[in-house]
């Protein structure tokens, strides 16, 4: 008898130009696990009006965001590929959760602190920026995903999920399963080039950030000009050699082979070659990527994608609103 395949979803939101951290932090470990699981992956659009962002701009994240997932390789034929506000069932159960989390436990969200403590005081900090997390974790439970990938900084929120959906089984009986968190073990968190001890992020536009469709002779640049250490040893060392071992977890993500393999090949070479040799493997990879997009862009399959992928997805979402609007009393 063929054994069920267990359920995944992730998503990424189109805040801004891709960068090199969700290409190895999620997009990656998504190509991998698309044979093993049944997956859904959307494009988080509603996540990305939670800080102002100009409409043009959004469109065009959101064309770049569904056309790097197909030139990376996740196949429609395997994967649900959908746009979370092409089915509605998300803000609806986004409601509901918010109705059943607290502000306390949304205040501690670290992606919270660090954002709004940006902004200044309560009056300028959106309050979607606040309620992200409820949203977040709609999108989860919607369809009973088992597991959810997704890097470090981003893990919390599924532990908010998992705490949500025991709460809500408990006061109205089973009605969610409770997802589990898995995380890259190297790359789950690519720093900037320019300040190590920082998260390479889409929103943070910086001289450290590689953005996947950018011109790759800027991104070999950002590369050579990596902020690292004066004493030339090539090890990995997060915390003494933040630089180094960054530019080590990106290269080890990419070619697949272990970090220390790599720190001993080049250990005794300078910097300025090491750091030649990731660029080489980066640029050589989105050489490759940016081609892929420029012919998904032209070939007109995008819309066809995300029209089949939300039909798929509204079905089981649709299913599961139902049944808690039953549960709570709405219907
Ligand atoms: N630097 C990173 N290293 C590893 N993984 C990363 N991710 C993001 N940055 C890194 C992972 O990419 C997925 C999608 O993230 P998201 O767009 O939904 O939200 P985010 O984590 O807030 O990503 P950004 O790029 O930092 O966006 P902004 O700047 O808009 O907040 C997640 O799985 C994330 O962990």
């Amino acid at each position: 008898m063929e054994e069920t395949k267990k359920r995944m979803l992730s998503g990424i939101k189109p805040t801004g130009k891709l960068t090199l951290g969700n290409y190895i932090g999620a997009i990656k470990q998504f190509i991998t696990y698309q044979d093993e699981y049944e997956m859904y992956i959307f494009i988080a659009d509603l996540h990305s009006l939670t800080l102002p962002i100009d409409p043009k701009e959004l469109r065009e994240n959101t064309k770049d965001l569904i056309s790097v997932y197909l030139a990376c390789g996740l196949d429609p034929e395997k994967v649900v590929l959908f746009k979370q506000s092409d089915v509605s069932e998300h803000a609806e159960l986004g409601y509901v959760m918010t109705c059943n989390s607290n502000m306390g436990e949304l205040s501690r969200m670290t992606q919270y602190k660090d954002k709004s403590s940006k902004l200044g005081s309560n009056e300028s900090i959106p309050t979607g920026l606040y309620i992200y997390p409820t949203l977040m974790a709609a999108d989860i439970l919607l369809y009973d995903a088992d597991y959810v990938p997704v890097g470090v900084d981003q893990k919390q929120h599924v532990e908010l999920t998992r705490d949500l959906a025991i709460r809500f089984n408990s006061r109205y009986s089973d009605t969610f399963k409770v997802p589990t968190p898995i995380t890259a073990k190297t790359g789950a968190k690519i720093a900037s080039l320019a300040n190590p001890e920082k998260k390479m992020s889409k929103s943070e536009s910086d001289k450290g950030t590689i953005y996947l469709l950018d011109d790759l002779n800027i991104n070999r640049k950002k590369i050579m000009s990596a902020v690292t250490d004066s004493d030339n040893t090539i090890c990995y060392d997060p915390i003494n050699k933040p630089g180094i071992s960054n530019l080590l977890t990106i290269m080890s993500s990419l070619t697949n082979r272990s970090v220390e393999e790599i720190a001993n090949e080049y250990n005794g070479q300078g910097y300025g070659t090491f750091k030649k040799a990731v660029a080489d493997v980066v640029i050589n990879e989105l050489e490759i990527l940016q081609n892929k997009v420029n012919e998904i862009k032209k070939s007109g399959m995008i819309e066809k994608v995300l029209e089949d992928g939300a039909n798929k997805a509204r079905y089981l979402a649709r299913k599961k609103l139902s049944k808690v609007y039953r549960k709570i009393g709405i219907n």
